[in-house]
């Protein structure tokens, strides 16, 4: 397969409502979008899931433009690849910048599939016809309205509801949501907020039986997960400090961590997401995939990449309508019961809408062969 056309979009669109973690709020979501055309004029879509910002990570869109432009799609153009497994071996001796290559990756991961005529869910071995989801919540000190939103998702089918937690917003707010929803599946993500001095408040949260913790330290540690871990009836999930299946390995064999959520941007693309996974499967470690508030294209990568037979908790992957008026793929990303039945069409499955593709559009370029 060549690579002849590599046009990258910037975007811009407004959630539906604005969300907050332990770092911030925002409402406009600004990201790119990769598009690789083969030498047959079929096309591969990849989403960049850097935000406008460095607070998640130190990749932003400015970055990812950067890396993209000035060093991964001279790369793309002027090799052969038979196999996406190969583009992040010819990525591997530029350092990181794991969410740009990860978008040019699934962009060329989608036009593969498509080249064979097979979904992408089953050109990455996944078999599962449907997957369990649940949802992320942003942090709302309105107690009355919080409760409000967790119910209206719960009612909608959500299998398991995560809550984003910080100092101050935690304890309280589990236990009341405990006493309105006692048998939901629940958990919180702290997204670095608390140090290991935070042991009590931590250990109170014991008492709620959240399926899980995630990322309660700092988002570079491995080393103070693993003291905590000790301490805690509740399981840690490593998101933030998890880079690579190298950094999979050292977190589970410290102690770290035990369950990982993969974001597949967080680790460079599917290739190496399907590594870390196939790694905690031997591991007995659990995984899910997390969610960056993407577009329907990045959703669809999370749903094919989320049909793996380790992907046995509900990730934050929720139907495009939670996060937008109208989404950029048709049909939207769906969900029913608390399930979104994977596509059978070819590659990411979803088709592009071309007339919201450019009123979302807010700069685009083109490279040629
Ligand atoms: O920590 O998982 C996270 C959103 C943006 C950045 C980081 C995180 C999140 C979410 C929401 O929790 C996931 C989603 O709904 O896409
Ligand atoms: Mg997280």
């Amino acid at each position: 397969m060549r690579i002849t056309e590599v046009n990258v979009r910037k975007m811009k669109m407004m959630m539906k409502s604005p969300f907050t973690t332990s770092f911030g709020t925002f409402q406009e979501k600004e990201f790119l979008l990769v598009e690789v055309k083969d030498e047959h004029g079929n096309s591969g879509w990849g989403e960049s899931v850097a935000f406008h910002s460095p607070w998640y990570s130190e990749e932003t869109v400015e970055t990812n433009l950067h890396i993209i432009r000035d060093f991964l799609v001279p790369i793309v153009l002027e090799n052969a690849i038979e196999h996406p497994d190969e583009v992040n071996e010819l990525f591997s001796h530029l350092r990181k910048n794991n969410m740009a290559k990860s978008a040019v990756e699934g962009a060329i991961w989608d036009v593969y599939a498509k080249r064979k005529g097979i979904p992408l869910a089953q050109a990455l071995g996944g078999t599962a016809e449907k997957i369990e989801v649940g949802i992320s919540i942003g942090i709302n000190e309105n107690m009355q309205e919080l409760i409000q939103t967790v119910g209206g998702f719960v009612k909608e089918g959500y299998k398991r509801i995560k809550v984003k937690i910080k100092p101050g917003f935690d304890v309280n707010v589990m236990r009341e949501l405990r006493q309105q929803f006692p048998d939901v599946p629940m958990m919180a993500d702290a997204n670095s907020a608390y140090r290991l001095e935070d042991l009590d408040v931590l250990k109170q949260l014991d008492q709620f039986g959240l399926t899980m913790i995630e990322q309660p330290l700092a988002s570079d540690d491995i080393i103070d997960h693993a003291k905590l871990q000790p301490h805690l009836k509740t399981p840690i999930c490593l998101d933030e400090s998890i880079h690579s299946l190298e950094d999979a390995r050292k977190a589970i064999e410290l102690g770290s961590t035990k369950i990982i959520n993969i974001k597949i941007g967080r680790v460079g693309g599917l290739t190496e997401a399907k590594k870390i996974h196939d790694y905690c499967l031997e591991q007995k470690i659990p995984v899910w995939c997390g969610g960056m508030l993407e577009s329907g294209i990045g959703r669809a990568h999370n749903v094919a990449l989320t049909t793996l037979p380790n992907f046995v908790l509900p990730g934050d992957t929720a139907g495009s309508s939670r996060y937008w008026d109208e989404d950029i793929i048709v049909p939207e990303v769906t969900v029913q019961d608390g399930y979104i039945t994977v596509p059978k069409e070819a590659g990411i499955g979803y088709a592009v809408n071309p007339e919201a593709l450019d009123r979302f559009t807010i700069d685009k370029w083109q490279f040629v062969k």
